[in-house]
């Protein structure tokens, strides 16, 4: 008998691997071993015809064979009610795996980069400021008179009389000439903020400004420099030129334009059919400016420019509505 329970033993552990997560099949094995008439069962009752000497030492084998089996199938069942063994039963572990999305520079990045390459080669060095900006440095430092429409409540982010979101990232280049001397050859990128918003204005955006001031810095300086950027940026063949303008910290000031990116210049809805893009604005700087950061006018000169972010990668890339580069879709940008 002794050898029988075993024996039992073994099979059902060997038929409950086999079986594995198949609900159906292990209750099958369960009514086999332990129901009613099942096996073990029937060896129990066999005990009663076993000597009284034998019969502690059986009944605590078969118990033990009992409580084994029980906890075995009761194992089986519950991994077979998590389904652990089904799933894996429907996965094809030898499909591919799907791809994962990856990461990418924003469009404006892209761009930012593109143009701190082009002028780095030049020789200019991009520095950063702050973007909450007292008014002494975005205003009143870069000749911006106490009544000038670009201070008013209107266009200006106040967060008190005299701290604002700055406008422009002119006040870096401010706070660089207070704080170095002459040769200066850098550009600064950042954003800007305007209470603006239009389908051609965000109220937030971004800009490059660039300052280079010397010994003997002329408007042909300005001219080569933003010339050759032009090329870099829009292609060798790419015509531009240079409009007057007006700023309150340039004088003389240009706008510089160049051939519409779309119809090259024969005129289409883009370029308001004048053939011309407006990309920057540039000029000399005010001998004003350069008085209100310690610097004598009489012997240093120099030119500075800025130009939006969002309008250069609009016409590189042909985007038509600026508010694409804000939705953060990922149709949009996964296409740069
Ligand atoms: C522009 C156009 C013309 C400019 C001037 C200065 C500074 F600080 F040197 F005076 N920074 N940026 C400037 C000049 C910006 O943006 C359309």
């Amino acid at each position: 008998m002794e050898a029988t329970a075993n024996a039992l033993a073994e099979q059902a552990a060997t038929e409950i691997a086999r079986v594995g997560a198949d609900p159906d099949a292990l209750e099958q094995l369960r009514v086999r071993y332990l129901g009613r008439k099942g096996e073990v069962t029937l060896l129990f009752k066999q005990l009663a015809q076993v000597g009284s000497a034998e019969r502690p030492r059986l009944g605590k084998l078969l118990n033990a064979v009992k409580v084994d089996l029980e906890a075995a199938l009761a194992a089986a069942i519950a991994e077979a009610k998590q389904g652990a063994g089904r799933v894996l039963a429907h996965t094809d572990i030898t499909v591919p795996g799907r791809r994962p999305a990856l990461g990418r520079l924003h469009p404006i990045t892209q761009t930012a980069l593109e143009i701190e390459r082009i002028f780095s080669r030049l020789g200019f060095e991009t520095v950063e400021g702050p973007e909450i900006e007292l008014d002494h440095y975005n205003f009143e430092a870069l000749n911006i008179p106490k009544d000038h429409p670009s201070r008013d409540m209107q266009d200006t982010f106040y967060i008190s009389e005299d701290v604002v979101l700055r406008t422009h990232t002119s006040p870096i280049q401010v706070r660089v000439m207070e704080k170095r001397r002459p040769p200066i050859q850098i550009i600064a990128p950042g954003k800007a903020y305007r209470c603006d918003s239009d389908v051609t204005h965000t109220p937030m955006f971004h800009q490059v400004e660039g300052l280079m001031v010397g010994d003997d810095i002329s408007f042909g300086d300005l001219k080569g420099i933003l010339t050759i950027f032009v090329q870099q940026m829009f292609g060798p063949d790419t015509a531009i030129r240079f409009r007057p303008s007006f700023f309150p910290f340039t004088e003389p000031s240009a706008e510089v334009d160049i051939a519409c990116v779309m119809c090259r210049g024969r005129g289409c809805r883009v370029c308001s059919h004048t053939g011309w893009l407006e990309i920057l604005g540039s000029g000399m700087v005010d001998p004003e400016v350069f008085r209100m950061v310690g610097y004598d006018p009489e012997q240093v000169s120099g030119f500075a420019f800025g130009m939006g972010i969002e309008r250069i990668a609009m016409l590189k890339f042909g985007i038509d509505d600026l508010r694409l580069f804000f939705d953060n879709d990922l149709r949009f940008l996964s296409q740069f």
